[in-house]
């Protein structure tokens, strides 16, 4: 990490230390920036591209707030076939227009990528194979294709310009909840060495070979109990790390009331950030909450009492709730409130806490 100072003295312009200072700014000022996947694409009643709107206005939590969020989350899952759309039915065209509107607006953007199996032909989640993350490493029988998919990458992400044609900086989250089981690199599936050597090529081959040197790099394990030996076990080393993340969200189990759910989302949110801050600050590493939620925020003040309470007081940069779905048969997907929502006024009174930060329009360029 370098510090802020080191920054400002600087005279020649570096979209990275741009991104840094923003990070750095708000954890200067004892704050966070709120994020929401897919913010400016959909929310949970509109579809830009489904309404052929591609104005970039729209925001659930704009229309909540009066603001837009700080980061802006996007997943790059299905850019590694050529797709046309990700996963989630956005158009990378409307996907670029999002991070450079954004990016424009004074926002940070960070990218995941739920791709899919590279062996199996399955999704992101298809864990039936032990042999995923061996197949694509350098001596792997399935490297060379995997190259293939790695470029894809590389040549979007770098196709993220600003208006004078500068790389946009973008906080890039490949590989995460690692720690958990469900996805193909998962910790069911492979091995501390196998996790650690997939972030190196990763790294390896964005950096050095595809010169994206304008990312923030963010490892972002899921909470739980217990699980804080895996930090440093599936680590790939802090020459490939920026930021560390915690991945959190609240389930309600069918023997559990609503307080005993949000207590224990509290209590482990709060145990994993500890842990968590300790190792960024020994490390020399940024700090956010990379993806956290309660699907459908089911609390009618869930924002203020149960949210702010677990991330109280930990430095972190910033937090980004997961995406509203639009448009989904079956039950309702989302994370972030929305006019008429149960949580809208409590989320309003969140937002002017004093501790998050969101972007005003007129603090808008
Ligand atoms: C998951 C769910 C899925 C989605 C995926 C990638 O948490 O929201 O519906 O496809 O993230 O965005």
């Amino acid at each position: 990490m370098i510090a802020a100072g080191a920054l400002l003295s600087s005279c020649s312009y570096s979209p990275k230390a741009q991104l840094q200072q923003k990070l750095e700014g708000a954890v200067a000022c004892k704050q966070y920036w709120f994020g929401h996947q897919d913010d400016l694409m959909y929310g949970h009643s509109w579809s830009a591209a489904a309404e052929m709107d591609f104005s970039l206005t729209r925001s659930d939590v704009y229309s909540v707030t009066g603001s837009y969020p700080g980061v802006l989350g996007i997943d790059l899952g299905g850019i590694e076939k050529d797709k046309e759309a990700n996963l989630d039915g956005n158009p990378f065209s409307l996907v670029r227009a999002a991070i450079v509107k954004h990016h424009e607006r004074g926002g940070l953007v960070t990218l995941s990528w739920h791709l899919d199996n590279p062996l199996t032909g399955g999704n992101a989640w298809d864990n039936s194979s032990d042999a995923a993350v061996a197949s694509i490493l350098p001596d792997g029988e399935g490297h060379e294709a995997f190259l293939v998919w790695m470029d894809r990458v590389a040549e979007f992400i770098s196709s993220c310009r600003d208006s004078r044609g500068r790389q946009i900086p973008v906080i890039f989250r490949p590989w995460h909840e690692h720690n958990g089981g469900w996805f193909w690199w998962g910790s069911k599936t492979c091995t501390p060495e196998q996790y650690n050597a997939l972030w190196v090529m990763t790294w390896k081959y964005m950096v050095q070979e595809k010169g994206l040197q304008d990312m923030i790099w963010a490892i972002s394990p899921n909470a739980g109990e217990e699980l804080f030996d895996s930090w440093t076990e599936r680590y790939p080393g802090d020459e490939y790390v920026d930021l560390l993340g915690l991945d959190t969200y609240e389930h309600r189990g069918a023997d559990q009331s609503a307080k005993q759910a949000d207590e224990q989302f509290v209590t482990v949110t709060g145990k994993c950030l500890e842990s968590l801050s300790e190792m960024a600050r020994e490390h020399g590493k940024y700090l956010a909450v990379t993806e956290f939620g309660y699907e459908s925020v089911p609390e009618q003040n869930w924002w203020t009492e149960v949210m702010q309470k677990a991330v109280d007081g930990y430095p972190i940069a910033y937090a980004l709730a997961w995406r509203n779905a639009s448009g989904l048969p079956g039950p309702h997907h989302y994370f972030a409130p929305w006019p008429g929502q149960i949580s809208e006024a409590d989320f309003v009174e969140y937002s002017n806490n004093g501790k998050v930060q969101f972007l005003h329009p007129n603090d808008i360029r």
